[in-house]
């Protein structure tokens, strides 16, 4: 039998890579997302390359009612999920904390943190029943550190890492396996997203350096959840080449060679 995969926020960026990476492997997929064009552009794309099974789920993560209408009463045929990635997250917004903007706030929190739990509510109770799953978390450098005028972003993703290592500690004796990965630098739209729509500003984050692209998450994703049953890949950083921290590059053009400008 094809395991099936729920993926959050599958419409671009890590998700959608992640989405097309395990359907060439023969998985099924719950393609999740706010943007239901993308959603079925991606489930078309899916059927015709690979012959993938898919369903796609158009919902805000960030509104409890809406996860549960859909996730709570999965169609039949689906309602097993064998791994869920959540992975639906976003920064919005860089600036100090007594300058920062509520709105920024609420919708970082609302998603990143809210979001992964509201899903994880609605997932988890079958794999425990079960006593087999796979969750993983996309957690990120800024995890790990923090940096000057990300602190509420970072401190959602401290907060994803603390949550996968509650739900190992809760999960384990169902042998439900959790897994967070952390990236750094990923060129999507995460930071067209971040910086609102200011694509120059977006694209000065990866100047001079060779991000890590979606399909290298996905591909260590794909890594995550095809380990033998007895091995769970707890953590993974994964960093471009180019990036020693959170905020330390080695950029080819030395006028921006230095800690900290990509954040400024
Ligand atoms: P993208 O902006 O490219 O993709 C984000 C995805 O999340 C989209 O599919 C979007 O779908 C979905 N999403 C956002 N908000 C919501 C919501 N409220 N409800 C449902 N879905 C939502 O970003 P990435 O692919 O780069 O980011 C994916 C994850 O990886 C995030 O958790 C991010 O924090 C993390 N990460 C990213 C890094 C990077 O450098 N890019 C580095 C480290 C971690 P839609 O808009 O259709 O709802
Ligand atoms: C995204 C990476 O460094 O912009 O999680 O916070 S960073």
């Amino acid at each position: 039998m094809k395991r099936t995969v729920l993926i959050t926020g599958a419409t671009a960026g890590i998700g959608r890579a992640t989405a097309i990476r395990l359907a060439r492997e023969g998985f099924r997929l719950i393609l999740t997302g706010r943007r239901n064009k993308l959603l079925s552009e991606l489930q078309q794309e899916l059927r015709k390359e690979f012959e993938a099974e898919t369903l796609s789920l158009c919902f805000d993560v960030r509104l409890f009612d809406e996860v549960e209408k859909h996730l709570g009463r999965l169609p039949e045929g689906w309602q097993e999920v064998d791994v869920l990635v959540n992975n639906a997250g976003l920064a919005v917004g860089l600036s100090p904390m007594h300058e920062g903007l509520i709105d920024d706030w609420e919708r970082m929190i609302d998603t990143n943190i809210k979001g992964l739990l509201y899903v994880t509510r609605c997932i988890a109770p079958g794999m425990i029943a079960r006593r087999s799953g796979h969750i993983i978390n996309l957690g990120s450098i800024a995890g790990r550190e923090v940096y000057a005028n990300g602190g509420v972003y970072c401190a959602t993703k401290h907060a994803v890492a603390a949550l996968t290592q509650a739900m190992r500690l809760e999960m384990t004796d169902y042998g439900v396996k959790v897994t967070q990965i952390c990236p750094g630098a990923v060129e999507t739209e995460f930071s067209i997203i971040r910086f609102k729509g200011d694509r120059l500003r977006a694209d000065r984050v990866y100047e001079g350096i060779s991000p890590l692209t979606a399909d290298d998450i996905a591909e260590a994703i794909l890594h995550a959840i095809t380990t033998p049953d007895h091995v769970v890949v707890q953590d993974m950083l994964i960093m471009p080449k180019a990036q020693a921290s959170a905020t330390t590059f080695h950029r080819e053009q030395s006028d921006l060679n230095s800690t900290h400008k990509q954040k400024e």
